[in-house]
């Protein structure tokens, strides 16, 4: 992607974590470095959902920065929170390899409406703007719309789907595994249907979409992708451990990052479930999905 594009796009993300930005970036106006600046930030941490655990961390490293750099002045320690941030998130930095497998299986599950159809939708164009022919596999079989849905964002020449509405999640999916390695697709995306975690008997349902799909192929899935609402606030981390102890998730999508969204939910799941964030999504547009990059992030949210 262009240089130009890539900038176009983090000002949209930064706009969109500005709400929560402002309120930390506040925290360094005019202030000294004492007591009352720590627990401000504490505060301002807390408040765009980075949680106890990695608010703690975050001050303390902070603290160790200041010291050696023996920091003066209140920007200064912005700058070093920009950094502490960006250092807590680069684990979560990794790229999705395409090739390695042909087709390469991807499974997308979520809470309902968290943004994976949307999000199966932009990936799909990203896959084949890079040249990788795409299958989906409509296994949300309970919307009669899902099918269409997914027609409308995936562009219906480069595209694939087998569906089968009202039919089983996993039968579609199995299907479309086979397909995909019949037609020699480079990529399955398999888009399931929104359940909470809580909702054991649809939990266990993911579960047998899992086992089915390896029955297809026996290296598959290869991923197992967790979409989640930046929104959610510390939630989000409860949906990555429920689902990643049901499913064993190899990544996140976190959408909605454009919003009301706070931001600092990455650096809660940095710390407590590190698991690797391929892209973020910033709108509904099909362009609105970039991988994520953790100095932005960091960038976006402070300024
Ligand atoms: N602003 C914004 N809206 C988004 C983003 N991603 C998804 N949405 C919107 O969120 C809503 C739900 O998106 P879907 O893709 O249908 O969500 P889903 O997870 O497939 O929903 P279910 O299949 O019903 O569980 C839609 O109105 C999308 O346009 C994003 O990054 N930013
Ligand atoms: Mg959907």
């Amino acid at each position: 992607m262009p240089a130009s594009s890539r900038t176009g796009w983090l000002d949209k993300l930064k706009a969109g974590l500005r709400k929560t930005g402002t309120g930390i970036q506040a925290v360094f106006v005019n202030a000294q470095i004492d007591e009352a600046l720590y627990e401000e930030l504490e505060a301002a941490l807390l408040m765009a959902d980075t949680g106890v655990k990695a608010t703690e961390f975050l001050l303390e490293d902070l603290r160790g920065r200041v010291k050696r750099q023996m920091a003066t002045d209140a920007q200064q320690v912005r700058r070093l929170l920009a950094e502490a941030i960006a250092d807590l998130l680069r684990p979560l930095e990794k790229p999705l390899v395409i090739g390695r497998y042909t087709p390469t299986v991807i499974m997308v599950a979520g809470v309902n409406g968290a943004g994976k159809t949307t999000s199966i939708g932009k990936l799909t164009k990203h896959l084949a703007n890079e040249g990788a022919s795409v299958l989906l596999a409509a296994a949300d079989t309970f919307r009669a719309a899902a099918r269409e849905q997914l027609l409308v964002w995936a562009d219906r020449n480069t595209v694939e789907i087998v569906s089968n509405e009202g039919g089983d999640p996993s039968a579609v999916s199995f299907d479309a595994v086979n397909a995909g390695k019949a037609r020699g697709k480079d990529v399955v995306l398999v888009d399931t249907a929104g359940r909470l975690p809580t909702q054991l008997h649809l939990m266990d349902e993911l579960k047998k979409i899992k086992r089915v799909v390896t029955k297809a192929d026996a290296t598959a899935p290869h991923e197992v992708l967790l979409v989640i609402d930046g929104n959610t606030g510390q939630n989000a981390l409860a949906q990555v451990r429920a689902f990643d102890e049901t499913l064993g998730l190899t990544g996140l999508i976190v959408t909605k990052l454009d919003g009301t969204a706070k931001g600092g939910v990455l650096c809660a799941i940095a710390r407590e479930r590190p698991i690797p964030v391929y892209f973020i999504g910033v709108g509904e547009k099909l362009e609105d999905l970039e991988t994520f990059d953790a100095r932005e992030f960091a960038q976006a949210l402070l300024g």
